[in-house]
């Protein structure tokens, strides 16, 4: 029995090809803009997601706040899903450091925000009201399941933004995922917002660090947002190194990761007690719940902790596990024949 972490793709330790890449990377101070191999992952991520210009922060949420500071100011707001991420998960950053209001809009089951919803909160001229500014997309969406937006939907919301004059962040944290899952370049998923944050450190398996994408004058503005945030990072091509591998070799392996999240949901959902609508999981991410009469989440996760098997409670009677580079097929077989003994 091998011990493994579904807890997130967040766990994932850096390839032996990164730990190379690190050891000889070229290196220089970035807030000079003399980091060579920074330059380097800057120019490959604008590149890979067909936007002028990119920027390398040190995670996901430095990526989403230093967005939403340079898309808005005090008092102004964003509209964001109700399960976003940004809204959730990120410490009440855009107000807490922003002084940026958010005006929360339900997530359907697919992730999407309902458009007669998102055109109803956008706020009309009027002194009483702050001015939206944003609107706030997520894909793959975290606590949606894993689930893709299209890029049709995506279109529509730029239609919709175009018409009030507001701009579109993508938290594109695992928009990889997305782009495999939905077999199209990533590409055309970022083409219709104006600016994306997508992480390094989840299922491509770097140490550290996510890129903010965007036009070069937006990028400019971030890299100021970025210091004001104590996110300069001087030589930090030493982690860059491993994001530039990342790009290179681990987006197209992302397939394994769905393929092994999909037959984990299929195990657990013919498993008495649990339940989980397996054609429901698109990527890498499996919530499900537990019914009435099994052990609550915290306890389910308590014991298959004890066998070697780390799951993640997300609520009383729900858990969440993720498939991820260094979790192979029969991990998933020993992860179930573990579940089914705690659940008997
Ligand atoms: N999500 C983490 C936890 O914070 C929940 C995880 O384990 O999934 N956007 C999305 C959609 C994310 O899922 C995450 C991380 C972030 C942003 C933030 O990234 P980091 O952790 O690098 O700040």
């Amino acid at each position: 029995m091998q011990f493994m972490d579904l807890r997130s793709d967040t766990v994932t330790l850096p390839t032996p090809a990164m730990r190379e890449a690190i050891a000889n990377a070229e290196l220089g101070d970035d807030v000079y803009g003399e980091d060579p191999t920074i330059n380097r992952l800057e120019a490959m991520a604008a590149e890979r997601v067909g936007k002028e210009s990119a920027l390398f922060v040190a995670s996901g949420t430095m990526g989403n706040l230093v967005s939403v500071l340079t898309h808005c100011g005090r008092g102004e707001e964003i509209i964001v899903g109700g399960h976003a991420h940004i809204f959730l998960y990120e410490a009440g950053s855009v107000s807490a450091v922003g002084g940026i209001h958010s005006r929360q809009v339900p997530n359907q089951p697919d992730a999407t925000l309902d458009l007669a919803q998102i055109e109803a909160a956008i706020r009309p001229e009027n002194d009483h009201f702050p001015r939206t500014k944003l609107i706030c997309l997520e894909n793959t969406h975290n606590r949606c399941g894993g689930a893709c937006l299209t890029l049709d939907y995506v279109r529509q919301v730029r239609a919709l933004a175009d018409k009030y004059n507001l701009k579109i962040h993508l938290d594109g944290a695992r928009v990889f995922n997305a782009a495999v899952a939905l077999g199209v370049d990533v590409r055309q998923l970022t083409h219709d917002v104006d600016s994306l944050s997508f992480c390094l450190s989840k299922g491509l398996s770097a140490p550290v660090g996510s890129l903010v994408c965007g036009p070069a004058d937006f990028i400019r503005e971030a890299r100021r947002a970025r210091k004001l945030l104590g996110g300069g990072m001087r030589e930090g091509g030493v982690i860059a190194a491993a994001g530039v591998v990342a790009l290179e070799h681990m987006v197209d392996r992302l397939a394994e990761d769905h393929v092994n999240a999909r037959r984990l949901a299929e195990g657990l959902a013919d498993t008495p007690g649990i339940t989980l609508d397996p054609s429901q999981v698109q990527t890498n991410i499996v919530y499900f719940d537990l019914e009435d009469g099994a052990p609550d989440a915290a306890e389910f996760c308590g014991r298959i902790d004890e066998r070697g098997v780390k799951m993640g409670p997300t609520g009383t009677h729900r858990i969440r596990a993720v498939t991820h580079y260094g979790i192979e097929a029969d991990h998933i077989e020993q992860a179930l024949a573990v579940v089914a003994q705690v659940m008997v």
